[in-house]
């Protein structure tokens, strides 16, 4: 099988953790998401991998170069982001015979799709309990019949999931329309596919769509869980490791510090002395945690700093973030009600009664910063000590 990962969007709605990155070059736990998309598609089969690119593409060519888990990588360039099925577009000069579509923010599990590949024609599904805010998908006798994108009464619960086997001839069909929201949809193409041939709706075992920054902790905690226990940096007889902690070659745990899995501790990583660090938690490669410093369930990205005296709880923290010395994040409302985060302008519940913040690269924070449930700070904002900042800047 012939698999395309697309991986050129902008991820507007993942800012400020895309302004500078593509969004499935963010880690989920020990690897960028498309990492993870990739060796699931090769797991499942994939002979040859096609990544299209174009936002950050330097990014995703430097992680997967010219073969990745021992299968040759190929790129190509969609020059504007004018959709999934542009995008499809893109690679369809290599393509020849039937192949899969994936998308690199998509998390897969490798079972689901091994028999997708083998259903081809085919589309991944899932059950969602509210399938009114997806594309659903009516079958009839084990074949789909339609998709009917956010229908007010849909005909089934079955969601599409993003992951299809395409004939062939579906190169043909990719001149789609733009939809109400602009793009060429790649579910446009597969309208046309379901019109000419029977197309198998596969029901996947765990998928993850990571759009928004609550669903990279969602990422996190699902690929930090299948992390087992290793310890390969330098960790103080005096420190504590409870439950699956991974401590990478060159990593540093000091005295006084307790891990308690689902950890990761990437190279080069230094933590402690006196550290708490709970599971979900991803500490990147180079990230300081130092004295009297709790992270609780969040992802600190390659370069931040918590130096001292500090809380980061359910939170993302960007590149080379530094939280002044007794910096406190909030991650639960007083009123109990689910957190919510402003995306593209509107605001949003991320369904998490605990969320903390989300910094974008290089954010400073003066010291004794309060930062308030749901506040996103655009990368390189300073603040200015003993700031409380409840709104977003
Ligand atoms: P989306 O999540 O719909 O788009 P996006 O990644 O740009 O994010 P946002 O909506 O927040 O701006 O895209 C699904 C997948 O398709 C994702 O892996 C990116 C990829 N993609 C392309 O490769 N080219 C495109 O033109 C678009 C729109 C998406």
């Amino acid at each position: 099988m012939h698999a395309i990962v697309l991986a050129a969007g902008e991820g507007t709605r993942m800012r400020p953790l895309t302004e500078t990155r593509p969004k499935p070059m963010l880690p989920a736990g020990d690897r960028p998401i498309a990492g993870h998309t990739a060796a699931a598609a090769v797991a499942a089969g994939a002979e040859q991998l096609t990544l299209v690119v174009g936002y950050g593409e330097e990014y995703v060519r430097d992680y997967f170069g010219d073969e990745f888990a021992g299968v040759p990588v190929e790129y190509v360039v969609q020059e504007s982001q004018r959709g999934t099925a542009d995008a499809v577009r893109a690679a369809a000069p290599h393509l020849d015979g039937p192949f899969a579509v994936l998308n690199g923010d998509n998390l897969y599990d490798a079972g689901s799709l091994r028999d997708l590949f083998a259903a081809g024609p085919s589309v991944a599904t899932v059950r969602v309990d509210e399938p009114s805010n997806y594309g659903v998908v009516g079958v009839d006798d084990g074949v789909v019949t339609q998709i009917v994108e956010k229908p007010a009464d849909p005909p089934t619960n079955r969601v599409n999931a993003g992951a299809y086997v395409f004939p062939e001839a579906a190169t043909e069909w990719l001149d789609v329309p733009e939809s109400d929201r602009g793009e060429a949809e790649i579910t446009d193409v597969l309208a046309h596919v379901v019109d000419e041939h029977d197309v198998t709706p596969v029901s996947l075992d765990r998928w993850l769509d990571v759009g928004r920054p609550w669903e990279l902790l969602a990422a996190t905690e699902w690929k930090l869980g299948a992390l087992d226990r290793r310890v390969e940096g330098e960790v103080s007889s005096d420190a504590r490791l409870e439950g699956d902690v991974v401590v990478e070659e060159g990593a540093t745990v000091r005295a006084g510090s307790v891990l308690e899995g689902p950890v990761l501790v990437e190279s080069d990583a230094d933590v402690g002395p006196n550290a708490y660090v709970r599971g979900a938690t991803r500490i990147g490669p180079d990230v300081h945690v130092g004295h009297a410093v709790e992270v609780k369930n969040s992802v600190l990205l390659a370069g931040a700093s918590v130096g001292h005296l500090s809380y980061v709880g359910d939170s993302v923290l960007g590149h080379d973030v530094n939280l002044g010395a007794g910096t406190k994040v909030a991650n639960l409302r007083h009123d109990g009600a689910d957190v919510t985060l402003t995306v593209k302008g509107d605001r949003v519940s991320t369904g998490r009664r605990k969320f903390g913040v989300v910094l974008g690269d290089e954010v400073k924070t003066g010291i004794d910063t309060s930062l308030a449930p749901g506040v996103k700070l655009s990368g390189g904002v300073y603040t200015e000590p003993n700031a409380t900042i409840s709104r977003d800047r």
